[in-house]
């Protein structure tokens, strides 16, 4: 099966978590695309989504399916996303996407956290991938050197690259990052930081993970 194939697989997979007649939270990215097609089949069981980007809305909108303001949400069955990265304990890296921020604000709102991926992205340890960082563009060369001071590692500004927010990607590379918990608090606690791409204070609940023997459902 073709990386592509098992992304299918996964998003197809996940429509067993739509809960109906709930508002779902829905990420960004190629799997998460794979997941919005699939969701587009059966729109009319659920209230609506809200987006983790602005791709990701206007894929949804494409669809037919209502998008909804997250400040006119209370309540959120189920966020279901895609990754970079993820351990054995469902903590992830996520943000190659550069989505990171409002990606991690919407989870917050949800319920439950399915991630999606394709057996590549499972790890033993986080870090291989560089760990995404944004940051307020005037702090960018303090927070680098933060980065540099606390925890090593080589943080290079994304080229060319400004989020959904209107601000820069830090991305670090060279980490080995055993402590996933500690290290997304600590990066949070940098001036300047407006979130990093460790989902490990709030992981996955459930990695639907595209094998080629099938999809895995890892909890
Ligand atoms: C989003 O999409 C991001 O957090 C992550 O960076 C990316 C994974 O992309 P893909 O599904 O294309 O591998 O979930």
């Amino acid at each position: 099966m073709t990386q592509d194939e098992l992304k299918q697989k996964v998003a197809q997979a996940a429509i067993e978590y739509v809960v109906p007649d709930t508002i779902i939270g829905v990420g960004t990215g190629s799997t998460a695309n794979f997941f919005i097609d699939e969701l587009a089949k059966i729109k009319g069981q659920i209230e609506g989504a809200v987006a983790s980007s602005e791709a990701t809305a206007e894929r949804l909108k494409s669809h037919g399916i209502p998008v909804l303001d997250l400040n006119s949400v209370a309540e959120m069955s189920v966020y279901i996303d895609g990754a970079d990265e993820a351990d054995a304990g469902l903590n992830l890296i996520k943000g190659g996407g550069g989505a990171l921020t409002r990606e991690k604000i919407v989870l917050a709102v949800a319920d439950k956290f399915v991630c999606i991926a394709d057996d590549s992205k499972k790890v033993d340890v986080l870090g291989k991938f560089p760990l995404p960082v944004e940051v307020i563009p005037m702090s960018r060369s303090y927070v680098a050197r933060e980065i540099v001071k606390r925890f090593g590692g080589e943080p290079v500004l994304r080229d060319g690259f400004t989020t959904d927010n209107g601000n820069v990607i830090l991305d670090i590379h060279g980490l080995e990052i055993t402590d996933p918990k500690a290290m997304e608090t600590e990066l949070n606690s940098i001036v300047g930081v407006v979130t990093n791409g460790l989902f490990a204070n709030r992981p996955a609940d459930i990695f639907l993970c595209g094998t080629a023997n099938g999809v895995e459902t890892l909890t």
